[in-house]
């Protein structure tokens, strides 16, 4: 099993400066993966009860900090392993999801709030798994010696889109929300992967390496018409985010040398530049009313999760843990 991304020298740029996170799992080093023998590991059942805690969200009058009690999930090593954490929107109160010595992450959250996908190596290789948010529930939608990985959960909450190399190279698949019926969308020269589903779900955006260089670019969700919204934009993260609008497609690129994050709109005009600064700006993901985007950052030393505006002011940090903490989706 290939290391996540840390230290690995091919993954360093520029100033000596290593470009992924030690979570992040850059799409496309999932084709290099190899696969490991079965390693045995019984899902332990965690039981919480979550709180009820949607809908209140409070701006701090006259300032940029931006409260909201919308849970997110997170992937931490808060716990000494890579696992799933269920986190209030201000930081506080994350309770642990996954508790196998697996690494688990990516996590997706269904627009039905109660449940969300994850990928997970605890059987060997990286497969795509549902739990409920009790920490009940636990099932295993995929089952092959392949990587099947960044689960994103269709609007309508019917199917999952996932990246795969399970027919050679990398590229995007759609299946039911129960694992049924798997159907690959992409079909071109080169790896496709980093799937978002627009928020009506006609749409995808995805990165993909047809054209040489990584860029992002969008297709009707049936996998037709892909049309590539960037040119040169260096983007070898593992996600982009659309805004609850549908009219914008967040990400994070390595454009001069360190991330940051970048939004532009969903037909490729304006792209806009969010963060500055030589530290790891990544992993966008818009807050439900679209007023804030929540991301990923190491420049307070390690990574942490924070939340801005949506115009990249008022950065407010929420995690505070010794371990790398990366946000993964925020409760719709
Ligand atoms: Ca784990
Ligand atoms: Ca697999
Ligand atoms: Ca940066
Ligand atoms: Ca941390």
């Amino acid at each position: 099993m290939a290391e996540v991304g840390e230290g690995k020298s091919d993954y360093r740029h520029g100033r000596n400066m290593t470009r992924y996170s030690r979570f992040e799992m850059p799409w496309r080093t999932l084709s290099r993966m190899r696969i490991q023998g079965m390693a045995s590991a019984v899902p332990v059942a965690l039981v919480f009860i979550v709180n009820s805690c949607g809908g209140r969200d409070a701006t701090s009058p006259g300032g940029p900090v931006l409260v909201s009690h919308t849970p997110m999930l997170i992937t931490s090593g808060r716990g000494g392993n890579v696992d799933i954490y269920l986190m209030e929107a201000d930081g506080t109160d994350a309770r642990r999801m996954t508790s196998d010595p697996g690494i688990d992450q990516a996590a997706d959250w269904s627009t039905d709030g109660f449940t969300f996908a994850f990928m997970s190596n605890r059987d060997g290789d990286f497969e795509i798994y549902t739990m409920l948010v009790t920490g009940r529930g636990l099932r295993q939608l995929t089952s092959n010696a392949a990587v099947d990985a960044f689960p994103r959960w269709s609007p309508d909450g019917s199917r999952i889109l996932f990246t795969s190399n399970r027919e050679g190279v990398l590229n995007l698949f759609v299946m039911d929300a129960d694992g049924g019926n798997p159907v690959r969308l992409t079909r071109s020269v080169g790896e496709n992967g980093a799937g978002a589903w627009s928020p009506d779900g006609s749409r995808i955006a995805f990165i993909s390496t047809r054209d040489g260089s990584e860029e992002l670019y969008v297709m009707q969700a049936d996998g037709t018409n892909p049309v590539r919204l960037t040119n040169n934009t260096l983007i070898e993260g593992s996600k982009v985010a659309w805004s609850p609008d549908g009219t914008r497609i967040a990400f994070h690129a390595y454009r001069d040398g360190d991330a940051d994050l970048y939004v532009i709109d969903a037909d490729g005009r304006s792209l806009t530049r969010l963060t500055e600064g030589p530290t790891q700006d990544r992993f966008p993901t818009w807050s439900p009313d679209g007023r804030r985007i929540a991301f990923t950052s190491d420049r307070d030393g390690d990574e942490e999760v924070y939340v801005m505006n949506a115009d990249g002011t008022g950065p407010v940090r929420l995690t505070r843990s010794a371990a790398p903490d990366v946000l993964d989706s925020w409760r719709r």
